[in-house]
């Protein structure tokens, strides 16, 4: 099967130049491109090399950025609203990632952000063409930049990418440590920010956060405890497309009772005429259409064009619960896995991961739990808190919602580096 990747993959790759790193928008070296993942298939991405005084961008870490959605645009929501060199308006973004580490951010599945498709009927329908394109996309990268070949990987992501970035996880873990793509152990962690795992879990939180924070009263309660069990026996009977149907229902009536509150952060976004819209507010599609496309040099108006389509054709996806997949990275690889939560996330609360990490079972689990919870406090404010133990971690970030290294971006530097130990790579 790998073979068949690799003869594909090898005729996608003829025909294409090598360039070294360019400006493009914002400080520092950059590259980025399509790959034709498929006939007709092309995903874009956009590295950027780290801006850390360092004798060769190798001597730190590579952090792939996989947004969620579906459909959300790493290019966009994940670089220029969260931790990207630079902000929207074009302006530096203090406590950037660039600055310590390698940043890949990809739009994918195809079809989201500047990644596109010829027809409609080659967007990816389930997480196991997703997961196809990813590998075909890493092996491209490992080709073009054989040069991180050897530096660490970890995988950042968030919300759906819960359910993305462990997928690939498997599989790439599984390549590399058969000297494919990159030198065994070469991925190093997966690191998921407020995931979207499982519905259940979810559901099951959403009317407990709305009601301790002041949002809904009892009947309110009542009314979303009534519209998530819609949701859950539509999955339980394996009918995702009425899940979905029954989840725009239940976003509908949460809007309703909340009076509009912000969901992925409840304490900003206050003003009904801010954007409150999750990656493709008017004004970012017309900056990466205008601003990036010309300095990227790239059709911009593909920018966001077939975001709906994915949204809807992966949405029965997304409902679907992922419950082992985690456990497994955890039994069979080496790989650690570390989960971050925005405490003021309506759409995936805090109490909901913690009740799900509390239903996995993998190997060394005990001495996570037995791992002592302690504040994360840095130039004398708290900021959150962390627990790490066998091979898993957990953050809670104050101060953030859904966003959180745009939201809290000191706690998220600091997450950072307490996983990919950055500066201990540098000689
Ligand atoms: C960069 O690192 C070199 C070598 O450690 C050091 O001599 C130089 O002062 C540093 N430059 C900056 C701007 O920090
Ligand atoms: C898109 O693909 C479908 C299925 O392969 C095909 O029937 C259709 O003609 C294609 N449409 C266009 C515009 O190429
Ligand atoms: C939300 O409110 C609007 C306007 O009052 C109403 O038309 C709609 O049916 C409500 N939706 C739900 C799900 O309660
Ligand atoms: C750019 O993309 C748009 C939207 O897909 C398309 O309609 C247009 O033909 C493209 N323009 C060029 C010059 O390729
Ligand atoms: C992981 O290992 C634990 C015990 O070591 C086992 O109970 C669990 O079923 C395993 N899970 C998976 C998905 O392999
Ligand atoms: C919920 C929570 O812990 N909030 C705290 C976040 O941090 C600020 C200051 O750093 C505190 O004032 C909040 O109480």
């Amino acid at each position: 099967m790998w073979c068949g990747y690799l003869a594909i993959v090898s005729l996608l790759l003829l025909g294409v130049p090598w360039t070294s790193a360019r400006s493009g928008f914002g400080p520092g070296e950059q590259d980025w491109g399509y790959v034709d993942v498929r006939e007709g298939a092309h995903m874009f991405y956009w590295l950027y090399y780290t801006t850390a005084n360092v004798s060769s961008y190798t001597e730190r870490p590579l952090v792939l950025w996989l947004q969620g959605g579906p459909g959300g645009a790493s290019s966009a929501l994940g670089n220029f609203q969260e931790l990207g060199p630079v902000d929207v308006k074009g302006e530096p973004r203090e406590g950037n990632w660039v600055q310590h580490v390698n940043v890949l951010f990809l739009d994918s599945p195809v079809g989201s952000g500047y990644s596109y498709v010829d027809n409609s009927s080659l967007l990816v329908t389930n997480s196991e063409e997703l997961t196809e394109d990813l590998m075909t996309f890493m092996m491209y990268f490992y080709k073009r930049h054989s040069e991180f070949k050897e530096v660490p990987l970890h995988i950042f992501s968030e919300s759906y990418g819960g359910k993305m970035a462990p997928a690939l996880a498997i599989r790439l873990d599984k390549a590399m440590s058969m000297g494919e793509l990159a030198a065994p152990g070469t991925l190093k962690s997966v690191n998921l920010g407020n995931p979207w795992i499982s519905t259940r879990h979810i559901c099951r939180e959403h009317s407990n956060y709305l009601f301790v924070n002041g949002l809904i009263d009892e009947d309110g309660v009542a009314q979303i405890d009534e519209q998530e069990e819609r949701i859950l026996s539509a999955l339980k009977m394996h009918e995702f497309e009425k899940a979905t149907d029954e989840y725009f229902q239940w976003f509908e009536l949460m809007q309703n009772i909340t009076g509009e509150v912000f969901m992925y952060n409840t304490q900003t976004h206050v003003d009904p005429s801010e954007d409150r819209t999750y990656g493709y507010g008017d004004d970012l599609v017309r900056f990466m259409q205008e601003d990036v496309g010309e300095a990227l040099q790239i059709n911009g108006s593909i920018f966001a064009a077939q975001v709906i389509q994915v949204f809807l054709t992966l949405h029965g996806e997304r409902m679907q619960s992922d419950m082992l997949t985690i456990p497994r990275l955890l039994n069979e690889t080496s790989v650690s896995i570390n989960i971050y939560s925005g405490q003021l996330d309506v759409l995936v609360p805090t109490s909901a991961t913690l009740a799900l990490i509390k239903d996995w079972t993998w190997k060394h689990k005990s001495e996570y739990v037995q791992a002592h919870r302690t504040p994360i406090v840095i130039e004398g404010r708290l900021q959150g808190y962390e627990k790490v133990g066998g091979k898993f971690g957990m953050y809670w970030i104050n101060r953030s919602g859904h966003l959180a290294p745009g939201d809290n971006p000191t706690a998220m530097q600091y997450v950072l580096k307490a996983i990919t130990q950055y500066e201990s790579d540098s000689s």
